[in-house]
């Protein structure tokens, strides 16, 4: 193994799985991920790639079996480990929240005083009592929390949510949101000059492969005389491309949008002449 060889910890299996891989291949890095493999080469990078179960990941960058992982907030605050966070990744998102059952009369977190809340993230949650100066007493449960009211064990829950249906459907309502969280990249303390290089490297992959997703490429026809307001209208990350068309009075405008700016332009953009417009992905953007 090379000195520069970066081991990355991702999810075995579970829901961070399919995107964490998706990311390393995204950035080009090509492995293989058959079934049931604890870890695997790259062919034509620097990377090892270690599948394991996420509470593991913290401390497996903590200790440098791994120099970097991707796990979410939510587990890396609960197990208080000691990596760098590098990167929010934009998936795997979800919020640790209170919730009572639907019935209860609920006022605010006062109401929780005193009372058993069952939870698998005893130290957010103790930290957000205390901040908040509320004593109840916390149960530590490994899973199934959301069924700890119904069976007699606790008043109220601390638990991942993300749509809410599990909670819906135990018959208990949403209260409180304790921290939002989502898959973020983690790296050891103590890289070597040599792996911090190849992180960077890494990172600017990474980067270019989320600019990409957030961003569309837009083509689209107008008259000359509509070119200077759509200019106007378009956001793009330099000066708009114009290539002229066959048809004398008209151009093609390319340019780069924000996904969530192109919705909010489109009928200006219309409004001021524009036809024929394309909005296509983007494979990788390097800004
Ligand atoms: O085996 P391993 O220990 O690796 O996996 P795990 O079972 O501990 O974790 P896993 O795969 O369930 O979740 C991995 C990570 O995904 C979590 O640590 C979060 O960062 C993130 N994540 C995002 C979620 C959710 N959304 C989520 N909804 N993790 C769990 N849930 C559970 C939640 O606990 C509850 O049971 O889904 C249920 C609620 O979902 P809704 O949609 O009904 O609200
Ligand atoms: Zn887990």
């Amino acid at each position: 193994m090379q000195e520069n060889t970066l081991k990355i910890a991702i999810q075995k299996s579970g829901r961070l799985s399919e995107q964490s891989i998706a990311l390393i291949k995204e950035c080009g890095i090509h492995f293989n991920n058959a079934v049931g493999k604890l870890t695997a080469s790259a062919n034509n990078y620097p990377v090892e790639i270690l599948f394991l179960r996420d509470d593991d990941i913290p401390g497996y960058v903590t200790d440098g079996v791994a120099d970097i992982g991707i796990v979410g907030e939510n587990v890396l605050l609960e197990k208080q480990a000691s990596v760098i966070t590098i990167l929010q990744l934009g998936f795997g998102k979800c919020r640790l929240s209170l919730a009572v059952p639907k019935a209860l009369e609920y006022n605010g977190l006062k109401d929780l005083a005193q009372h058993k809340i069952a939870t698998s993230y005893p130290n957010i949650l103790s930290d957000y009592l205390k901040r908040n100066n509320i004593e109840a007493t916390i149960h530590e449960i490994s899973g199934s929390v959301e069924i700890a009211p119904g069976i007699g064990l606790a008043d109220a829950i601390c638990d991942l949510v993300s749509s809410g249906s599990t909670l819906l459907s135990n018959g208990l309502k949403e209260v409180e949101t304790v921290l939002k969280s989502q898959a973020v990249l983690v790296a050891n303390n103590n890289l070597s000059v040599a792996k911090a290089q190849q992180l960077d490297d890494f990172l600017f992959r990474i980067k270019a492969v989320q600019a990409a997703k957030n961003n569309k490429y837009i083509l689209l026809n107008a008259p000359n005389t509509a070119i200077t307001e759509i200019i106007d209208i378009l956001p793009g990350i330099k000066s708009p491309t114009i290539v002229p068309l066959a048809d004398s009075g008209w151009s093609s405008i390319h340019s780069v949008v924000n996904e969530n700016e192109f919705w909010q332009i489109i009928d200006k953009l219309k409004a001021a002449g524009a036809q024929g417009i394309l909005v296509v992905p983007i494979e990788k953007m390097i800004v």
